[in-house]
């Protein structure tokens, strides 16, 4: 099924409007349009009980988190290294991973074994910067699978009571990337690390468990939701944060852009500043086809919050 850019914004205005998959998802059947429309708002979205977490990820309609608060986050890191004494050191962290299988009573949602596995060599490689070696960063973090649950409870698995299963089922202290498998009408949703110390119990990220490598998410079904999800886990904004400015997403090396990029559109410039917009990065809203890096000053900015908030 093909989705033209109307549809997809229709769907974004009603998912945004009610601020809740759930309504959305009764709204739109979801295997039309959930997966294109996911990354539209794969932040903490306004409006969920827990409205305190990370929030932003509008979509083309770029900036939930506002640029007052993104420079008060940017002042309160920079605090926070220094009183640390910590510069912008290399890190080499291995992250303990641990998935948690949301399924539906009737055992809906589920993944293999096969492709747990797959998706931490996703992890690894993508951040390994091995899809392009000599231009892709090698970021230094690895991951390894610390464990796997299962739960069946029908409300979990859509996602509801999201503040609850979380906090009920969230393991590892807060170097630990927790990823709850649900079948909800986003690809995926990630907390900030900055928001980990005043919200500990639902620290990690949401992701579509149909995303996983091998997935039936079309499009979006080689496991980079959960590496782009990852990225706002380690404090990377969108590359489309902030729109066509000079600060957009505090990394030097990712070229503004306007607004979110759909499919793999080479060549596009949707902002007159330096550079064509970074399509390839995963921290735009491309195809996972499209995705092929994170950037040096990507990394650099991983290890600084990785210092500031996560070590
Ligand atoms: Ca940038
Ligand atoms: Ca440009
Ligand atoms: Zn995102």
């Amino acid at each position: 099924m093909t989705l033209n850019r109307s549809a997809r914004i229709a769907a974004t205005a009603i998912s945004l409007a009610l601020g809740a998959a759930s309504v959305a998802m009764t709204a739109v059947p979801a295997a039309a349009w959930a997966p294109q429309e996911s990354k539209a708002a794969c932040l903490e979205p306004a409006g969920h009980d827990e409205a305190d977490a990370a929030r932003g990820g509008s979509g083309g309609d770029h900036r939930d988190i506002s640029a007052a608060e993104q420079k008060r986050i940017e002042a309160r890191t920079a605090a926070i290294l220094a009183k640390k004494g910590s510069s912008a050191t290399r890190t080499a962290a291995t992250v303990p991973v641990y998935f948690h299988k949301m399924l539906g009573t009737d055992g809906s949602g589920d993944v293999t074994q096969a492709q747990i596995d797959a998706q931490i060599a996703e992890l690894n490689q993508d951040f390994a910067g091995q899809e392009l070696p000599g231009t892709a960063a090698d970021t230094g973090f690895t991951f390894t699978l610390a464990g796997v649950d299962t739960y069946y409870n029908n409300q979990w698995h859509k996602d509801r009571q999201s503040t609850t299963y979380r906090s009920q089922t969230r393991l590892g202290g807060k170097n630990a990337l927790n990823i709850w498998l649900v079948d909800f009408g986003y690809l995926g949703i990630a907390t900030f690390p900055w928001d980990y110390s005043r919200n500990p119990s639902i620290d990690g990220i949401r992701v579509q468990y149909s995303s996983l490598p091998g997935g039936s998410a079309t499009n979006y079904d080689q496991g980079k939701t959960a590496t782009h999800e990852a990225g706002h886990w380690f404090g990377l904004y969108h590359t489309f944060q902030g729109g066509c400015t000079a600060t957009n997403d505090e990394v030097e090396d990712t070229p503004a852009q306007a607004s979110s990029t759909s499919g793999c559109p080479a060549g596009r410039d949707s902002c007159s500043l330096p550079g064509l917009d970074p399509i390839h990065n995963y921290m735009d809203y491309s195809y996972d086809s499209c995705y092929n890096q994170f950037t040096p000053g990507q990394s650099i900015r991983m290890d600084q919050m990785w210092a500031a908030y996560r070590a």
